[in-house]
């Protein structure tokens, strides 16, 4: 058994094509290349209609309010959206609901307020498509709706002035994965080819371009043809970007200007300071900082607002994960479903409590907010269970729901519960009990220490950006030898160590592996997966294994 517990599945056993066509196959892809221009945005069937509305709006100064989401999708499609609106000189503001107080999507509530401030025109970002009784308000009172989202197509579309959607049936959009802030970025697209001169279109295009790719990897968008464009052109802009607040924020996550950016930057470091503002604060804090037009005492105060919010979700959600592990640990057998509920955890960090439950034990998992009498729930859950037809199966409880497979959201009356867990449970160890529940870690291929040179990563590097969809090679090398065994960093919490295999030595780095010392020197010999990177030191550059996982070879 691997010291993490997970189950190793090595996706290419083909020893007669080279490392490269492996990780080719691996992906679907036949080369690297991939698309080189963007898509027209005009093959968004309602785009010139939407165009020609914005253009009436413009000339007229009518009132355009932009309706984003609160997590980083919805705030940085809001942002760019903002920007280039500015730039042509509509007369435009921004509304995003709050989490707690106000929930998902556009309610009615926003079309009162909207009627009240004589809005013109509704643009929504990342969400919307779901909104028919709010449109037909807003229809009702001579407000225009213009529809960007992409999420779940319903049966019955709203009655929108006109919808940017890449998933709509009848779409002649040829890419169906952008996030919404991808939507977003092909209507400012579409507005800089209409109103900025041909010599600015460029430059102004790729400011843009990194604020889409926040929200695409945020949003888990498949990097593949138009968002990996977006990507790959996008963590360029980001290298030196045009945005105080985006600055800002690279700033506090330790990222020096001109260093050159990648995925996991992102996705671990920028985005998370964003999303804390939506989780537990006020999405405002993160939307006013990306509009900030210049640094000064307002990025300041800003972004040292979202450091302090992104520290205690940190330490919130720590403290949560404690506690709801505290309750499994304690018993004899672990559930096939993990339910746990407090009244102290914050509705914005359930989501993160039961991602990593499912991520760490295997099996789905449920995080509540007790309310007293009512409970607000996320849900989270491995590929081989689907979370929302569990929740289906047991609705007779439930006040709402909805969601995907992996990830749902719910809300129950607390005298339902025991019901809801019993039924759940049931429905879980039924559906469960073939399965393995092991989270699986997936390998490209194995390979041998001769392998492993300059060249094999020059190679990986033209894959990137890495995601979803891409993820980051990961190999295995079998029967090696460990030493020089070292636990590093302040609490020991990692491991540096050498192997060899054959003639080649290399430098191991695992993070987050401190505990396994004694197994690691235990064992003469152990099975090894990792990723390669290159590590500097003292002005060298060489090459590292990142372990991922390890166990003994018998
Ligand atoms: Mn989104």
């Amino acid at each position: 058994m691997s010291v993490l517990g997970k189950k190793w599945l090595i996706k290419n056993h083909d020893n007669q094509k080279t490392v490269f066509e492996r990780l080719l196959q691996n992906r679907g892809i036949k080369d690297v290349g991939g698309i080189t221009e963007f898509h027209d945005p005009h093959l968004f069937n309602d785009m010139e209609k939407v165009l020609q509305r914005l253009d009436k709006a413009i000339q007229n100064q009518e009132r355009i309010i932009v309706f984003g989401d609160y997590d980083v999708d919805g705030i940085s499609g809001t942002a760019l959206l903002v920007h280039i609106l500015k730039k042509v000189k509509a007369n435009v503001s921004y509304r995003l609901p709050n989490r707690l107080a106000d929930g998902y999507g556009l309610s009615l509530k926003f079309i009162d307020e909207f009627i009240e401030k004589n809005i013109n025109l509704i643009i929504t970002v990342d969400c919307g498509i779901s909104c028919r009784n709010e449109v037909e308000k807003a229809n009702g009172s001579g407000i225009d709706v213009i529809i960007t989202d992409h999420h779940t197509v319903p049966e019955f579309l709203p009655a929108a002035y006109a919808i940017l959607h890449p998933k709509l049936k009848d779409t002649t959009y040829p890419f169906r994965e952008l996030t919404g802030a991808g939507v977003a970025l092909k209507l400012a697209h579409a507005l800089i080819n209409k109103y900025l001169p041909e010599s600015e279109r460029q430059d102004y295009l790729y400011s843009l371009l990194d604020l889409a790719t926040l929200g695409t990897i945020a949003d888990l968008g498949s990097l593949t043809d138009e968002n990996r464009l977006i990507v790959i052109k996008g963590l360029e802009s980001l290298t030196n970007t045009k945005w105080a607040g985006l600055k800002k924020i690279k700033e506090l996550a330790s990222i020096k200007e001109g260093i050159k950016m990648n995925t996991t930057n992102i996705g671990f470091q920028m985005a998370p300071r964003i999303n804390a503002a939506g989780r537990i604060g006020d999405p405002y804090t993160a939307l006013s900082l990306l509009l900030q037009e210049e640094e000064g005492e307002q990025v300041t105060k800003l972004g040292d607002k979202l450091e302090s919010l992104n520290k205690e979700r940190q330490q919130m959600t720590e403290q949560a994960l404690h506690e709801a592990e505290a309750i499994f640990l304690n018993q004899e057998n672990m559930p096939s479903i993990l339910i746990a509920y407090s009244a102290t955890w914050h509705v914005g960090i359930l989501g993160l409590v039961a991602g990593k439950l499912a991520e760490k034990y295997g099996r789905p998992a449920i995080a509540m907010q007790d309310f007293g009498d009512t409970l607000v729930a996320s849900a989270r859950s491995p590929e081989y269970f689907n979370i929302v037809d569990a929740l289906t199966n047991t609705k007779s409880h439930l006040v709402n729901f909805g969601g995907h497979a992996q990830a749902a959201g719910f809300s129950l009356n607390k005298d339902k519960l025991e019901g809801f867990t019993k039924d759940i449970s049931e429905y879980a160890r039924t559906n469960l009990e073939k399965v393995e529940l092991k989270t699986v870690l997936e390998i490209d291929c194995q390979l041998s220490g001769e392998q492993i040179n300059e060249d094999l990563l020059s190679i990986i590097e033209t894959l990137q950006p890495f995601g979803v969809d891409n993820k980051k090679p990961t190999f295995l090398m079998e029967g090696i030898e460990p030493f020089f065994i070292n636990q590093v960093g302040q609490e020991g919490n990692h491991l540096k160590f050498t192997i060899k295999n054959g003639e080649k030595k290399f430098p191991v780095i695992a993070f987050r592996m401190g505990q396994f010392i004694d197994q690691l020197r235990q064992h003469r010999k152990i099975d090894l997966v990792f990723q390669l990177e290159h590590h500097s030191w003292n002005e060298r550059e060489f090459i590292q294994l990142q372990a991922l996982d390890f166990k003994p070879n018998e």
